[in-house]
């Protein structure tokens, strides 16, 4: 067998690198942004203040906002002149967050793709079909020049036109499947549409992210496939896909490429540092970024760190629970999209496509999960599987939910990444 892209590290040899990487990253942020420089003063820190790893958390987190005040280019740390490509996301409201990369950051980043889609189960003379979304988002782009790099022929489709991808998955016959979970959903019932078994393609490997998924959902597609899911981590802020990735050999969660990213996961609240196994929101530090370095970014991501298994010392992050942003607040019990598709895939009649609608008819906040049955269950059926939905989710999270069954087909199907939440609460207040 060739030799892995993994590198490997003995523990003490790889602190000693993230350390020595670490302190430059933050001296080119102290020296060439003024955010930074403002930031680290006001928390009273400079660069040589970090003798040990641990000392990181006397540095100022980086949040969204800071990048949107920055906006466009007030976050690079080197002349615009040597910034190569421009990645934004838009976000729901407001500015876009922009992030730029130099020859090199491309260089890493296309290397650390190319890596993980090894750990995926990738290897060179593979066909892969990358329905990411090409463009300003991270996502097409990445994959592609991952793919690229691993020697791979790279299918550039990108998202959307359906139909299409499933004759291009039947001809081509690509391997590798790359594409946010819920859009190969969409795939899959285009081919039942078809008439073709999905069991019948070429495809072997899904590269799945972008989104959370949960077991549940693994369970879902690997079912219907042959294919082995895997789950693939990142965010335009800290580089874009590739900053994790889960192992096929362990499929048991994402190893961090802690050579280029340095992970805490911290309380939410109190902002304090959690040992690891601790459920809180995630915070990376980029070690070798050189366009845009950044110090402690909270991602929002829920998760917990735990021991390399496929990749040590890699540390690995669970699969994500949920963004912070994305926890609804039902009459005082917190409920995230996810404890939701967990209780719907156990449940024989009903689909992965739902919708959690938020409403607030009197005083009180209402929440209804509008779902879709599978196509060959009848009304009463349906109508059961509703009851048996709202008992689960009263019984496991602790929430009064309505069910809405519908019929095969009634929600929008997304190309990228799937909306799970429709908040209409706001629509009365105003
Ligand atoms: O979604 C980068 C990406 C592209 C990752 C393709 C994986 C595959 P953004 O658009 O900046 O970048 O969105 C980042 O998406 O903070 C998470 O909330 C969510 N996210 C990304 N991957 C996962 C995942 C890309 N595997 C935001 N599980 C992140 C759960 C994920 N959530």
């Amino acid at each position: 067998m060739s030799e892995s892209r993994v590198p490997t590290f003995g523990p003490e040899e790889l602190r000693a690198v993230q350390l020595s990487r670490m302190r430059s990253s933050l001296r080119s942020a102290y020296e060439s942004v003024p955010h930074y420089r403002a930031a680290f003063d006001a928390a009273g820190v400079t660069p040589d203040d970090l003798r040990s790893l641990d000392d990181l958390a006397r540095f100022p987190f980086t949040t969204k906002a800071d990048l949107r005040e920055n906006y466009p280019f007030g976050m690079f740390a080197v002349p615009r002149e040597r910034v190569n490509r421009i990645h934004a996301s838009s976000g729901t409201t407001g500015r876009p967050t922009v992030v730029g990369y130099t020859k090199a950051d491309l260089d890493t980043w296309a290397e650390l793709m190319a890596r993980s889609i090894e750990a995926a189960g990738g290897r060179a003379g593979d066909i892969v079909h990358v329905a990411y979304g090409y463009g300003l988002f991270t996502g097409g782009l990445g994959a592609h020049y991952g793919a690229e790099r691993l020697g791979c022929t790279v299918v550039p489709v990108s998202g959307g036109m359906t139909e299409r991808q499933v004759q291009l998955i039947t001809d081509f016959r690509p391997r590798i499947f790359m594409g946010t979970p819920s859009y190969f959903l969409a795939i899959l019932d285009e081919m039942a549409a078809e008439g073709i078994d999905p069991r019948s393609t070429s495809l072997e490997i899904g590269i799945f992210g972008a989104e959370p998924w949960t077991e549940q959902m693994r369970v879902e597609v690997e079912s219907r496939t042959n294919i082995r899911a895997v789950d693939i981590y990142g965010l335009s802020e800290v580089m874009g896909p590739g900053v994790s990735q889960e192992a096929s050999t362990t499929q048991d969660g994402l190893h961090i490429w802690e050579d280029h990213f340095y992970p805490e996961v911290v309380d939410p609240f109190t902002d304090e540092v959690l040992p690891d196994g601790e459920e809180g929101e995630l915070v990376l530090t980029s070690l070798t970024k050189e366009a845009m370095p950044v110090c402690r970014y909270r991602t929002r991501d829920l998760t917990r760190l735990l021991p390399g298994t496929a990749y040590p010392p890699f540390r690995r992050m669970a699969k994500v629970t949920g963004r912070s942003d994305d926890m609804m607040s039902v009459r005082g019990v917190n409920v995230f999209p996810s404890q939701i598709e967990e209780q719907i895939l156990r449940i024989d009649a009903l689909t992965p496509h739902y919708l959690c609608v938020l409403t607030r008819p009197g005083r009180m906040d209402e929440l209804t999960i509008r779902v879709e049955r599978r196509v060959d269950v009848d009304h009463v059926t349906a109508a059961e599987a509703g009851r048996l939905l709202e008992s689960r989710i009263k019984h496991t999270v602790g929430v009064t939910v309505k069910a809405e069954v519908l019929h095969p087909h009634d929600l929008e199907r997304s190309m990228g990444k799937a909306k799970r939440i429709d908040d209409q609460r706001h629509l009365r207040d105003q």
